[in-house]
Parts: structure tokens; sequence; C-alpha cells
């Protein structure tokens, strides 16, 4: 789990420094398969599968996570369109409260309760759900979300070295991994059903977004999040701003985005890695029609079974 703002927040990125011996004990005790190659190991719990850290992070926020009513999470699968999530609701919410040029704050400076995480519903820390907080979840086609890992992880396997490329799955290797079910936070379609059954229990709690529908139409998924947030925009008020703000375009060219880097477990991440093209279907430039139609059929098995239409 990542934290954006307040709270009452255990460390950032959501895995305790200390890592306790206890979690690491509970880890050792799960299910475990081998996972991709070039990477480590994946543990099953409640279902999901989860790489190490990340698991400890889950179960240090299960342990200590306090969810405040107010608090609002931005929850996804990785690769769906998290970071850009992200900064719409921050610049939503943000909006008018921001400081200005001159570095003040032009309109108070409220905390915003804004929290992100990878999560499956039922792995979110009890609070969040006794809380009654509101989760925003963002999902993607499955054939783009593979292909957007697969990319992000290749590069994470490389970190500074580029030869490391060759220790890692390759896209067929991953691929049949994936339509297992067994990637991060995997399987895919389970983690997506889990928000969406919440959805339908708690509409009012819980918006369902789709990538594909966020990148068609951005100003009305804009003002559906305003609303949702409980900050609707003002008849008067402009949302292209928040839309341009966030555009793929802007966030990939943020000097930060381009040249800035952070380490995550050890290896150094190149920022840009999380903005690599930002559209729908590239999946065809990179599986065959056969290996999407392979996806697609699971897609419907799993999920059109409960009702779901993608
Ligand atoms: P994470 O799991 O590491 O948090 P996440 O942000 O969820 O990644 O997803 C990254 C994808 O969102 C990338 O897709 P791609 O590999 O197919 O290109 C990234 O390019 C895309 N993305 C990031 N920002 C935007 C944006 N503003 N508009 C559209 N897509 C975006």
């Amino acid at each position: 789990m990542e934290f954006s703002a307040t709270s009452k927040p255990i460390p950032a990125s959501g895995i305790s420094p200390e890592s306790p011996q206890k979690y690491v004990e509970e880890i050792s005790q799960l299910p475990k398969e081998k996972g991709w190659r070039g990477l480590q190991g994946l543990f099953l719990y409640k279902n999901f599968w989860f790489y190490p850290a990340f698991l400890k992070g889950a179960l240090h926020a299960r342990d200590h996570f306090q969810a405040q009513p107010t608090d609002i999470f931005l929850c996804s699968s990785m690769k769906t369109g998290t970071a850009w999530l992200k900064a719409l609701s921050f610049t939503i919410a943000t909006r008018g409260h921001r400081p200005s040029d001159d570095g003040l704050p032009s309109n108070g400076g409220s905390e915003i309760p804004l929290f992100a995480s990878h999560l499956p519903y039922t792995c979110l820390p009890k609070s969040v759900i006794d809380s009654d907080c509101k989760i925003v979840y963002i999902r993607r086609d499955p054939k783009d979300t593979f292909v957007s890992m697969w990319f992000f992880l290749r590069k994470f396997v490389a970190g500074k070295n580029s030869t490391d490329v060759e220790s890692f799955a390759s896209i067929d290797e991953g691929f049949e991994l994936f339509c297992k079910g067994l990637s991060s936070h995997g399987p895919y379609w389970e983690h997506i059903l889990g928000y969406w059954e919440a959805s339908i229990r708690r509409p009012e709690k819980i918006l369902f977004l789709k990538y594909e529908d966020l990148l068609e139409d951005t100003q009305l998924w804009v003002k559906k999040l305003a609303e949702f947030f409980g900050c609707p925009f003002s008849a008067g008020e402009e949302r292209e701003g928040v839309v341009k703000e966030c555009s793929f375009e802007s966030l990939r060219d943020l000097e930060v985005n381009k040249s800035g880097k952070h380490e995550k477990r050890g290896r150094v991440i190149e920022n840009s890695a999380y903005f690599r093209k930002g559209v729908v279907g590239d999946w065809r430039n990179h599986l065959s029609d056969e290996m999407g139609k392979k996806i697609d059929v699971i897609m419907e098995e799993k999920l059109m079974g409960p009702g779901f239409t993608f």
C-alpha cells in the first residue's frame, strides 16, 4: 500500500522498515510458486499471488493501518493506469488549494486524504472496509495490462545493467503465467471481480473506472471523480486544465519523470518507466491474435459468469 497523504500512516510504500520477522515467518508458511523468471517467487495469500516485499507491506497494513471515514482509496491492479488516476485525483482534490507560483498556499492548504493501493479488495486492511471509505477502482483491458507489466518488469529486472534483460521471462513465458493467474496481485480477473462485486454492494462508496473510458472522455470522468470526491466543479469552472495537466504527455515530460530515478527493493528504477506509451491496443504490437483471444476467453469465462461486462 502506498500513502499519498494523511490518516495514520505506516511508513511510505507500506513496507515496515524493520520488516518484522513475524511477517517473514508468516510468508514462509504460504504456498509458493516460481513466478516470472528473473524475479522472486510468488506467494499465495487469500487466493492472490504476491511478491514477498509487497506482501510484507500488506500484512503490516493489515495489522496497523487505521483508515478514517474521510479517506479515499485509489485502487488498481498493476499497470492499469494508477499513476494517471493518482495525478487526476490529486489535481481535482487540490485545485484552489495548491501553493501558487510564489510558493504560498493560495487557499489555506487543506489535507488531502488520498491513498493508493494495488491490494485486492479482500486483502485491504479491515479498517478500510469498516470505516466505509470511498474507493475508486481502475481496470484496464487485460491484454494491454499484461504487455505494460511485462515491459515494466523487464526494466525492473534490468536495473542499470541491460544485459540482465536476458535473464527475464520471455513475453511468451510471462503470458502463460499471467493466463494462469500467476502475476503480481493476480489472478488479474479475481482482482477486478472483488472490486466489481463490492461496487455493486456499495455503489455510493465504490467508483469503478475503465482505463479505456478515461482515455476516451477524460473530461467526463474528471467531472464524475470530482462529484464522487465531494468537490464537484461549479458551472463556470474549467475541467480542461485538469485534463491537460495530467495528460500522458504532460506527466511524461515533467523533468522528474524524464530524468528522475528511485530505488525499489535494491534496484534503481527510472521514473520514465511509468510512462511508456499510454495508449489502447498496444498489445497488438507484441501479442499474436491467438494470444489475445486466449486472454479474452479466460476473462469471459471468469467474469461473464458473475455477470460482468467488459
Ligand atoms: P503501476 O502499476 O506501476 O502503478 P500504472 O500507473 O498503473 O503502473 O500503469 C502504467 C500504465 O499507465 C503505462 O501504460 P503502458 O505501459 O501501456 O504505456 C503508462 O504509460 C500509462 N499511463 C501513465 N500515465 C498516463 C496518462 N496520463 N494517460 C494515459 N496512460 C498513462
